[in-house]
Order: structure tokens, then C-alpha cells, then sequence
């Protein structure tokens, strides 16, 4: 599977986010549903770290790893590697991509979040392997998300003519929301809420996949 591929159905989660299902439990299902990549992100208030957080990473490796899914660690190079992660995700005020990609090698993946086309046009500059735009709308998973940038931003990146990587839109989409998210430029949905506290995390991913 290739980067672009990957974005499609792209599900990011950490226990916090998992409000009616333990995150095995809501991973797995979504992995059912169909999701394309997975990033752990174990962030925000009441997020497990250390050895807890080791111990719930290597449990979701594993599932996607018997799955086929790509697994994608946010922000924290010490816990891709130690994950073995196909790739890890950094935003703006996160480790530096040169560094970063020096720590976790040529051949894996790296998402950089980006909210302007500035931002793009330096992460691609950066080595970046895909960038995140967003909020594409408004969010209350993330606290301190950028003002919302909307979807038509993709499409300014990509007019800019000079930013050939996969993107991913994230922020507030929801499966009424999504199909303006692709049809303005994005090659996925990157996806927290919408999954992670659906009552069947596996019947929104679906619905997620069948989105054109
Ligand atoms: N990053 P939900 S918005 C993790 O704009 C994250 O870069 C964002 O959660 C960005 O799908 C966001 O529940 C939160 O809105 C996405």
C-alpha cells in the first residue's frame, strides 16, 4: 500500500478517545469497518505515558500489524522506534523533521500537519511523506487546534502547483461532512470523534469507506 492509499480512511485515536469501548476494542472494530492507516496518538488530559503507554502501543501495533493497516505514532520518535511504527506524525511545534527522519530512517513514513499553503510548501521542502491540513472544521477533540481552516485550503495547496505530496484533511469531519473534504483535493480523512466515540466504531467506518 502506498502513502496515498493509506490516507483514505485514516483512524487516529488514544485512550482518551475512546469513550464506549476500551481503544483494543474501538481499534479493532474500526479495523473491520475498513480504516486504511492508524495513528496512535496518546495525548491530551488523563493520557496514559511511560510504560502504559508502551504496553497499549504495542497491543495496537499488533493488531494492525496482523491486519495489514499502517501504524503511525504521533510526536514522539522514542515510542516510534520502540513500536517498530511505519511512521510518525509532527506538527508544527513538534521535533524537527530533519532530526526526525535521521532518528526513524529513509524508509518510514512522515506526516507533518500544516495549516496555511506556507506551511505546506515547507514541509515539503522538509521531507515530509504526506501533510495533515486542518481543522478542516471545528473540533473538540483537539484543545489547542488552530483556528478552522476549511476544506478549500486543500485546494489552494494544490493549485499552488509545487506541493506533490498525498494530503489528508483532519478536523471535525464527520461522514456528512467528508465527501467535500476528498472532493476538494484531499486523498483521505484523517478522522479522531467521528470513530472513536460512534456507537459502532465499526458501522462509521464503514460508512467512512463508502464515501466517494
Ligand atoms: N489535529 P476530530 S484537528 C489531532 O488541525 C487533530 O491539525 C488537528 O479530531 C489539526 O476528528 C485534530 O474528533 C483533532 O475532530 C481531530
Amino acid at each position: 500500500m502506498n502513502v496515498s492509499q493509506a490516507l483514505k480512511v485514516y483512524f487516529v485515536m488514544g485512550s482518551v478517545n475512546c469513550l464506549n469501548f476500551d481503544p483494543e476494542k474501538t481499534l479493532s472494530e474500526a479495523i473491520k469497518g475498513g480504516i486504511t492507516m492508524f495513528q496512535y496518538r496518546e495525548k491530551g488530559e488523563g493520557a496514559l505515558v511511560g510504560e502504559e503507554q508502551v504496553y497499549l502501543g504495542k497491543k495496537l501495533k499488533m493488531l494492525c500489524e496482523k491486519n495489514r493497516i499502517p501504524f503511525i505514532v504521533n510526536d514522539d520518535i522514542d515510542l516510534a522506534l520502540e513500536l517498530n511504527a511505519d511512521g510518525i506524525h509532527i506538527g508544527q511545534d513538534d521535533s524537527d523533521p530533519f532530526y526526525t527522519r535521521k532518528r526513524i530512517g529513509a524508509t518510514k513514513w512522515i506526516g507533518i500537519s500544516t495549516h496555511s499553503v506556507q506551511e505546506a510548501k515547507k514541509a515539503v521542502a522538509d521531507g515530509a511523506d504526506y501533510i495533515g491540513v486542518g481543522p478542516m472544521f471545528s473540533t473538540k477533540t483537539k484543545k489547542d487546534a488552530h483556528d478552522v481552516v476549511g476544506p478549500f485550503l486543500i485546494t489552494q495547496i494544490r493549485e499552488a502547483g509545487f506541493i506533490h505530496l498525498p494530503i489528508v484533511g483532519i478536523g471535525g469531519i464527520t461522514v456528512e461532512n467528508a465527501s467535500e473534504v476528498y472532493h476538494l483535493g484531499a486523498n483521505g480523512v484523517a478522522i479522531i470523534s467521528a470513530v472513536s466515540q460512534a456507537k459502532s466504531p465499526k458501522d462509521a467506518t464503514q460508512a467512512f469507506c463508502s464515501i466517494q
